[in-house]
């Protein structure tokens, strides 16, 4: 096969992964859905904002030497070495099943234009079975070609982190699912052009598991963090220096309580895990900790009604800040961002919320301020939910200086609670 590879969906996994592999002399074609995205790849502007290293100059130098180009046709998949999906799949909590539609159009429309020989492979993370249940049906109709012997189909979960989108394609350890084991060893030997870290060859359905349970353990890690987080707030205590201490302890690892638990991974990647058993069988842990987790927001709501109250401050006529929209702190990525529920609680009870984050530009809809001290000034209470650099390096004096009343809702341990209360605040914090 030749020098020629597809990656389907231009977005924080497609884009990076595409200018890996044209920057090892592959002839890389991105394809998406939306012209304007596509426009601007071909004119060596990267549509990713955040602060990644290197990926825009050599998204723009690899156009530039016509090693990458972007499309919304997919005739390009004809002939292609090797053909990459990597789409959205989202969870409909609603449903309580996954949003499959952009990858089975994606699947149908590689299929329709697929050659003998190609291998495709998915990147997005998806519920175990679907490469049994969905991917492969889709392709074998579309092609009128058998998986693993006409062509080749693995599926090899991205780990990719905002931020570090083009280190982690490079350094991280990848799993590699066949649906046999020739598919598995086709994309070891693909991947060894980008990957320096290993590559585990293993089935599609190991793969599948592997990737939404590292997720899943991620998250129950941070429900347990949380769950003592209200328990030393019932006790007094400061949960984070328990954590410090705890952590002494060998092979302990007590994740670091806060406002909530948001991103584009581990929100969903639970209920990916739970689907792929649904009928037979019903996680326990892994849905307790979504509930403990999805629980955070409003509990930074009543930590906020309880310190207004002390603060002799109905809360119907109260002004808030918020500080913090993005879900991570300095990312502007608010995707199923803490934010989002507090804000909509906080805007059901108070007069006047106003919204303060340094990256985030628009929110909802809503008015999002850049000056803090525009955010902060006349009003009652700080809500504080991302830790972004900005916050932890905020004067308390001149705050109090700019605020009407002094109360401090503290969702990320930015602050420490007895020097609050020294300069006059009253402080709450998920923990203490
Ligand atoms: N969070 C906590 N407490 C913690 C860690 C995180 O409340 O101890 C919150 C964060 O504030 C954020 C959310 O959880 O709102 C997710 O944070 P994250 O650090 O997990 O960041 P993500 O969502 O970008 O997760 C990615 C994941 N990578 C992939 O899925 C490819 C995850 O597997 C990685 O472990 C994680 O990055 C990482 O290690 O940073």
């Amino acid at each position: 096969m030749g020098k020629k590879i597809v990656v389907v969906g231009m977005g924080y996994v497609g884009i990076p992964v595409a200018v890996a592999f044209a920057k090892k002399g592959f002839e890389v074609v991105g394809i998406n859905r939306s012209r304007p995205k596509v426009d601007m790849i071909n004119n060596g502007e990267c549509p990713i904002k955040g602060k990644e290293p290197k990926l825009q100059e050599l998204l723009k130098k690899l156009v530039s030497e016509k090693k990458l180009s972007a499309t919304q046709d997919f005739s390009v998949c004809k002939d292609a070495r090797a053909i990459l999906i990597a789409v959205q799949t989202p969870f409909n909590k609603e449903k309580m099943e996954p949003e499959y539609s952009p990858l089975e159009s994606a699947v149908s429309d590689v299929g329709k234009n697929l050659s003998k020989g190609s291998l495709v492979i998915i990147e997005s993370t998806i519920a175990p079975t679907t490469m049994d249940k969905v991917v492969r049906p889709i392709l074998e109709n579309m092609s009128g070609m058998v998986a693993g012997k006409d062509f080749y189909l693995a599926n090899c979960p991205e780990r990719v982190m905002p931020g570090r989108l083009l280190q982690n394609i490079r350094e991280y350890d990848r799993v590699v699912g066949g649906i046999n084991e020739e598919s598995a060893q086709m994309a070891v030997e693909l991947y060894k052009h980008i990957v320096e870290g290993e590559l585990f060859p293993t089935d599609s359905l190991t793969a599948e598991i592997v990737k939404t349970a590292e997720n899943a353990y991620r998250d129950v890690q941070i429900a347990f963090a949380n769950e003592i987080a209200l328990i030393c707030e019932k006790l007094g205590v400061n949960t984070y220096e328990v954590r410090g201490f705890v952590n002494k302890c060998p092979f302990r690892d007590m994740h670091i309580p806060g406002s909530g638990v948001g991103g584009h991974c581990l929100p969903k990647d639970s209920w990916l895990l739970a689907y792929g058993v649904k009928n037979e069988l019903s996680p326990k842990i892994i849905a307790l900790a979504r509930e403990i987790n999805e629980s955070m927001p409003h509990h930074m709501v009543e930590l906020t009604e309880k310190a207004l109250q002390e603060g002799g401050i109905k809360i119907g006529e109260a002004i808030i800040s918020v500080l913090g929209l993005a879900y991570l702190e300095d990312s502007d990525d608010t995707r199923n961002s803490p934010a989002l529920p507090i804000v909509k609680e906080l805007m059901g009870k108070a007069t006047k919320i106003r919204l303060h984050d340094p990256f985030v530009k628009e929110f909802e809809g809503l008015d999002v301020l850049h000056n803090i001290e525009d955010a902060i000034k006349g009003s009652d209470c700080i809500v504080l939910v991302t830790a972004h650099t900005e916050y932890k390096n905020l004067n308390l004096e001149r705050i109090k200086e700019l605020m009407r009343t002094s109360i401090m809702v503290d969702g990320r341990n930015v602050f420490e609670r007895d020097v609050c209360n020294r300069k006059g605040f009253i402080y709450r914090g998920i923990g203490k």
